[in-house]
């Protein structure tokens, strides 16, 4: 297993100096956040970033993310532009020896939160979400704002683009989810690139989008898609535990060599449909990710895993979710967990 590290490049305020000083990381998660979605990602920039990367003493151990344009997700006949595009990004990507590419299929929204910085008892912040909450906004009216999204699209965006799913059923989202790996499978398989999909976050239909990765079933159904090794999954702890009928130990082992990367988060279900992110150690939240570790021992996970969100702390002033300090202590409380089973 190899403990990774996410960074967004030039713009995160946390920096590679910086993370080379917990000592357990030894792969950065990155991507080239700046280029427009559906645009190739040539391979002069990869090289440049992964330069950086190896200068500062770390490996590119996954692309996160290679977004998915929403023409494909919808379907749309200007799809087939954007599937080779994402070819040529695989290929370019796989050249440079990058392993994993961690992607999704959520509609219009990836992650949603209704709350950036719940005051935890202890003094920190972190993140949280309230079903009831999102419910309640409403863009035709401009009702409410999408806390990390507000920024990303106007209103009237969001609106045409809620429109346009209106008609797209969760099985059609699956047609089109078939469609798009029967063209990229084959070629990250030629390329030697390891796709892994995210669940979705949270696992449920949000804002009458639908949202099709969701539990065990949905897993297994995208496994069987395209039943090649290549089409794998980012098991994705906090993710799949929002939803109290995920039995995680259980995926691990069915899933086994289809997984290729890990999110390890601690959440706290409040109620329904009701949570927020905790700290890792198993006492905080619901997940015991001391079990997911051994378990992930059992079924001989050997690739990247990294600590997902983090609470702030320390006044630390940064992107929600991603601070320095919370996800260094994450950082060291798995890796101190891996070691101490190693040892048993
Ligand atoms: C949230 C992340 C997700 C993830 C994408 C992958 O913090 O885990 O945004 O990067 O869903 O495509």
């Amino acid at each position: 297993m190899q403990i990774t590290f996410r960074w967004f490049g030039q713009d995160d305020p946390v920096t590679l100096d910086q993370i080379r000083q917990i000592p357990v990381v030894s792969g950065i998660v990155t991507a080239l956040d700046s280029l427009p979605v559906g645009q190739v990602w040539a391979a002069a920039p990869i090289a440049a970033r992964q330069e950086q990367i190896e200068r500062a003493g770390f490996t590119w151990a996954v692309v996160e993310s290679l977004p998915v344009h929403e023409s494909i997700k919808l379907g749309q006949p200007d799809r087939e532009r954007y599937l080779d595009a994402y070819c040529r990004s695989i290929e370019n990507l796989g050249a440079l020896g990058i392993p994993v590419l961690c992607y999704n299929f959520m509609p219009v929204f990836d992650w949603l939160r209704t709350d950036l910085a719940l005051s935890l008892p202890d003094g920190s912040t972190t993140l949280a979400y309230n079903h009831a909450d999102l419910e309640k906004i409403d863009f035709s009216t401009g009702r409410g704002v999408l806390p990390g999204w507000a920024g990303s699209y106007s209103n009237a965006e969001i609106a045409a683009l809620l429109a346009a799913y209106r008609d797209v059923t969760a099985e059609q989202l699956w047609e089109n989810l078939a469609y798009f790996l029967e063209r990229v499978v084959p070629v990250a398989a030629a390329a030697g690139v390891r796709l892994a999909i995210h669940p979705d976050d949270p696992p449920w239909p949000v804002l009458g989008l639908p949202r099709i990765i969701t539990n065990a079933r949905a897993l297994q159904r995208l496994t069987r898609l395209v039943p090649h090794p290549a089409n794998g999954i980012t098991f994705c702890t906090g993710s799949l535990a929002a939803d109290p009928g995920n039995d995680l130990p259980q995926m691990l082992r069915d899933l086994g060599k289809r997984i290729h990367f890990v999110h390890a988060r601690n959440i706290k279900r409040t109620g329904e449909r009701l949570f927020h992110e905790t700290a890792h150690p198993g006492a905080h939240g619901d997940i015991d990710l001391v079990e997911i570790l051994k378990t992930l021992r059992e079924i001989g996970f050997d690739g990247p895993l990294r600590p997902d969100h983090g609470r702030m702390l320390w006044g630390e002033k940064g992107r929600p979710g991603y601070g320095l300090y919370d996800r260094a202590l994450g950082a060291m409380y798995l890796a101190g967990v891996w070691e101490s089973l190693a040892k048993l």
